[in-house]
């Protein structure tokens, strides 16, 4: 027997608007859940309702992808023009999406993570040499810099392009298009397409910005057929103008590779930039985490440069970022719709076709019947002994499925080696107290969050072996 899906009250012509809002909609979502429960729909103008989930029988119900599938709203269509038929905005029946998930699965697999190594580190490194030179009295603004830092990591192990974020004030001009055309693509879902229409100049800026990006990947590709074959990188470009389709063995054409160029560069910024941010207000926050992952950071990578093979080792360090997607999953919602008609929980909730259904992932996680005490930070949870009887489905930041994210062991190894490093060589501090405050924009980032670094003193790895090996300190 089904039951009714409760809703807050619809307003005249409005509907549920108001009730989701503009500047904060995740975070009120979050707190409809909380009233209304695990299930609740919301009507906006001239749409079908939207089925809103968050708990764990529920989701696990809607991830069976025989049934239910990624669906493309509101926010991804008008991300669609700037990513086009790239993987993050294509449909799952697109042609291309298909062949470029087979195509470019190898380039993120974890074996291929060896070769983003050097890449990682050289830009981590410039992050914290910059730090150093600031002293202990600066004021370091984290979203800012994290931004720059996974802006410029995806962009050099992606493709070889360096933006050199910290060697300006200013970002470079792609990065502000790039910054401005995302804005208004989140602008437009919350306007109504008169108003858009009307916004002449916004419009004209909006389309100048997409010509402007697109140009600048166009030429990258350009630049790259023109390198002889023993100069060019062997990175996610490289592989994208080689490999083929196992499947039809076709090549990407050269409009799909723009757009796919564009995807990781919006896809692989915002989030692990978030999911960085979050995890230094978390050790702030924490000190006996903090002092935990220290012990880690110098037990594993000592006080040389770390190398490949010790990230993995990291693993303490990996359970803080797992336990940080868990209470603030930087990519807070997915979207699905059933393949026809269907219901969720053996019948109990009838869901149609032309149905959204959005899974709520911050209160996914915080499910009291697979999560005790929700709401504490405690990364024991994801300790190797314990993390296998976390049941699948509860855990989510990644996305569903076929369709769940490509970039995640891009992001985990790339966050990971940062989180490290910056271990490795400073005490960090909060600068004053500071009371979270989660700035919304398509992801989610720590608003105005600061940190102050000191150098440590170097520590050495094993303290017997190097003894015989290093020189003793000539006397100055
Ligand atoms: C995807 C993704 C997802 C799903 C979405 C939907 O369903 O709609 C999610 C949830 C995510 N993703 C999340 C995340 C988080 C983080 C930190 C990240 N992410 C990161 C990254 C990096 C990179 C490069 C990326 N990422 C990418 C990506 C892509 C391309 C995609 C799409 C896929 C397909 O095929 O669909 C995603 N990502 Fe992420």
């Amino acid at each position: 027997l089904s039951t009714t899906i409760p809703q807050p009250r619809a307003r005249p012509l409005v509907g549920n608007v108001p009730d989701v809002g503009f500047e904060t909609p995740l975070q009120n979502m979050m707190k409809l859940a909380r009233e209304f429960g695990p299930i609740f729909r919301l009507a906006f103008p001239g749409e079908n309702f939207l089925r809103v989930i968050s708990s764990y029988e529920l989701v696990a119900d809607a991830c069976d992808e025989t049934r239910f599938e990624k669906h493309l709203g509101q926010v991804l269509l008008q991300l669609r023009d700037l990513g086009r038929d790239g993987l993050f905005t294509a449909d799952s029946r697109e042609h291309n999406w298909g062949k470029a998930h087979r195509l470019l699965m190898p380039a993120f697999s974890p074996a291929a993570m060896r070769n983003y190594h050097d890449g990682m580190y050289d830009v981590a490194d410039q992050m914290l040499t910059r730090w150093a030179r600031f002293g202990p009295d600066t004021d370091i603004d984290v979203s800012d810099n994290m931004t720059r830092l996974t802006l410029d990591t995806i962009a050099l192990c992606g493709f070889d392009f360096r933006f050199n974020s910290f060697y300006q004030r200013e970002m470079h001009p792609f990065v502000e298009s790039m910054v401005r055309a995302l804005a208004e693509a989140g602008d437009r879902t919350r306007r109504v397409p008169l108003q858009t229409q009307l916004m002449l100049r916004t419009q004209r800026q909006y389309q100048s910005d997409i010509q402007y990006m697109y140009e600048v990947v166009r030429q990258l590709i350009v630049r790259r057929r023109a390198l002889p074959p023993e100069e060019a990188p062997r990175d996610l470009l490289g592989l994208m103008l080689e490999a083929k389709d196992p499947l039809t063995g076709e090549k990407l054409d050269d409009d799909n590779m723009r757009a796919q160029l564009m995807t990781f560069l919006i896809a692989g910024h915002e989030t692990t930039s978030g999911l960085l941010s979050f995890a230094v207000y978390f050790l702030l926050r924490y000190p006996e985490v903090l002092q935990k992952a220290y012990e880690e950071v110098d037990r594993v990578l000592g006080s040389e440069p770390p190398r490949f093979e010790q990230i993995s080792q990291l693993q303490y360090i990996d359970q803080i970022l797992r336990e940080t997607l868990r209470l603030w999953p930087t990519a807070p919602a997915f979207t699905l719709h059933a393949k026809e008609d269907n219901t969720l929980l053996a019948g109990r909730y009838p869901v149609g076709v032309k149905d959204t259904i959005m899974v709520l992932i911050p209160m996914l996680h915080r499910d009291p019947a697979v999560w005790k005490d929700p709401e504490r930070f405690d990364p024991e949870r994801f300790a190797p002994e314990v993390r296998d009887s976390i049941p699948a489905h509860a855990w989510k930041p990644f996305g569903n499925g076929m369709r769940a994210c490509i970039g995640r062991a891009f992001a985990l190894q790339e966050a990971t080696l940062v989180l490290g490093t910056m271990l490795q060589r400073f005490h960090i501090s909060s600068p004053e107290p500071y009371a979270l405050r989660i700035r919304e924009t398509l992801t989610l980032k720590p608003d105005g969050l600061k940190l102050r670094v000191r150098a440590r003193k170097p520590v050495s790895r094993a303290p017997a072996a190097r003894r015989a090996t290093t020189p003793a300190p000539v006397a100055s």
